[in-house]
């Protein structure tokens, strides 16, 4: 029987020459035409897919003309434009947070068009605008959330249906819910409510998906 460091050498010796009758314990038998090329395959899963010849050329990084060869906290240039873009921004989200258009929760931002539409309108004007429907995830969310639903006065639609279980809620991405904040009894509708409202209290109700509740968007 021969050993697998001889198998090896006759493998590497195969490299120079067409081989026709190796026959190798662990190797697959090879055919009468194998080519140099054939052998590289076999031999892939011991030497790895680029040994040795077949290595691919990785593509050159995607970096902007005249900023190759400096690292962004060396070029002035580039850490000017964005200290002045990020003033910009907190400028801007001060104002819209100042006449009540936008508010922050951590890295948040929740809005609202003051419209009342079902559920699956408001999930629609949200993802159009890049966004989804406020979900809280956490008290400070809820919070933020609470502030845009008695600013109108209207209970609205969250981010959270029922999943095929009925009782149990979800994200809209199907991923259990990692923060509640249900009224006392709820959720009770078993199936028949598979929305989530929440109160002008900031406690949460399962309730029908086609009544016109407020749109509040998180972005
Ligand atoms: C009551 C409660 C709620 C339920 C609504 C439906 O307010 O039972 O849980 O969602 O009625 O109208
Ligand atoms: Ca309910």
């Amino acid at each position: 029987m021969m050993s697998y460091s001889f198998c090896m050498l006759t493998a590497a010796a195969a490299l120079l020459v067409p081989c026709h009758a190796l026959n190798c314990p662990g190797l697959p038998e090879l055919s009468d035409n194998t080519t140099l090329g054939g052998l590289l395959r076999l031999l892939e899963p011991i030497l790895g897919p680029t040994w040795p010849f077949r290595r691919e050329k990785l593509p050159e990084p995607q970096v902007p003309m005249g900023l190759q060869g400096l690292p962004i906290s060396r070029n002035t240039e580039f850490s000017d434009v964005l200290v002045n873009f990020r003033q910009r921004l907190s400028r801007l989200e001060g104002a819209l947070t100042l006449n009540g258009k936008i508010t922050k929760a951590g890295e948040k931002i929740l809005a609202s068009n003051g419209k009342k539409v079902t559920f699956s309108s408001a999930l629609e004007s949200c993802e159009q605008t890049g966004g989804t429907l406020a979900t809280p995830m956490n008290k400070e969310e809820n919070k933020a959330i609470l502030r845009i639903v008695e600013q109108y006065n209207t209970n609205a639609y969250l981010g959270i249906k029922e999943s095929e279980t009925s009782g149990q809620f979800e994200y809209m991405n199907g991923t259990p819910l990692n923060y509640t904040n249900w009224y006392q009894y709820e959720p009770n509708g078993k199936g028949t409510e598979k929305c989530v409202e929440m109160y002008t209290n900031g406690n949460w109700n399962d309730r029908k998906c086609n009544l016109y509740r407020l749109t509040i968007c998180e972005f």
